[in-house]
């Protein structure tokens, strides 16, 4: 009997409808493409309200861990204001460092079991490296909102944050510069965003390539 069960979504659809134009959050969805049509992992985007002081981040730690001579996740995402932690879970030392603007430090002799910290205040990228293993490399962005997230294996991600006005800006280690735009969420529908981008060629190096060779 399938006639009852439409009248009843439609009763489900008008209440989801009804507590969204109340203020619930409001999702934006995106998808990131290449210019070839292949779908983009680890982009950034961000939504900056422009209405209203953005929310202060809400107190946990960052965490980019090395291990395996690796940093464990390609891309971090913070809020501007949040403490990062940079656990060294191998068994042998790293020199990690930045020499970014929006932060610039090193961790020289760096142990196994060691876990230093620091809090990113400025907003933009920062790129790490380690001086022992080349081939590590990572990327905070900082953010200046706590409305981010980054594109999963299929190029896809969701944001979500009150109804508003919003400075969306879209962020990929193979992006020139950011990309970015006005969007409005008005709590009714979530608002989906389509990105094709033209991205430069991938700047990692190839573990047991040059590392084991010498030619360093
Ligand atoms: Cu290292």
């Amino acid at each position: 009997m399938p006639s009852p069960v439409t009248p009843l979504r439609r009763a489900l659809a008008l209440a989801v409808g009804l507590l969204a134009a109340a203020g619930a959050a409001a999702d934006l969805a995106v998808a990131v493409r290449s210019a070839q049509g292949e779908p983009v992992a680890d982009a950034v985007v961000a939504l900056v309200p422009l209405d209203r002081p953005a929310p202060p981040p809400a107190g946990a730690a960052g965490e980019i861990v090395q291990q395996h001579e690796e940093f464990t996740t390609y891309v971090t995402v913070v809020q501007a204001g949040t403490r990062v932690v940079f656990p060294n879970r191998d068994t042998v030392q790293h020199h990690v460092y930045s020499l970014s603007k929006a932060k610039r430090f090193e961790l020289p002799l760096y142990n196994p079991g060691q876990a230093e910290s620091f809090v990113f205040d400025v907003s933009g990228t920062v790129t790490l490296g380690c001086n022992i293993h080349d081939w590590m490399l990572a990327y905070l962005v900082v953010v200046p909102t706590p409305h981010f997230a980054k594109t999963d294996a299929q190029g896809a991600a969701q944001v979500a944050a009150p109804a508003g006005r919003y400075r969306l800006e879209l962020w990929h280690p193979r992006l020139g510069a950011a990309v970015t735009q006005e969007v409005a969420l008005t709590g009714a529908a979530p608002l989906t965003r389509e990105f094709s981008l033209t991205l430069k060629p991938d700047r990692r190096i190839r573990r047991g390539g040059a590392g084991k060779s010498g030619g360093y």
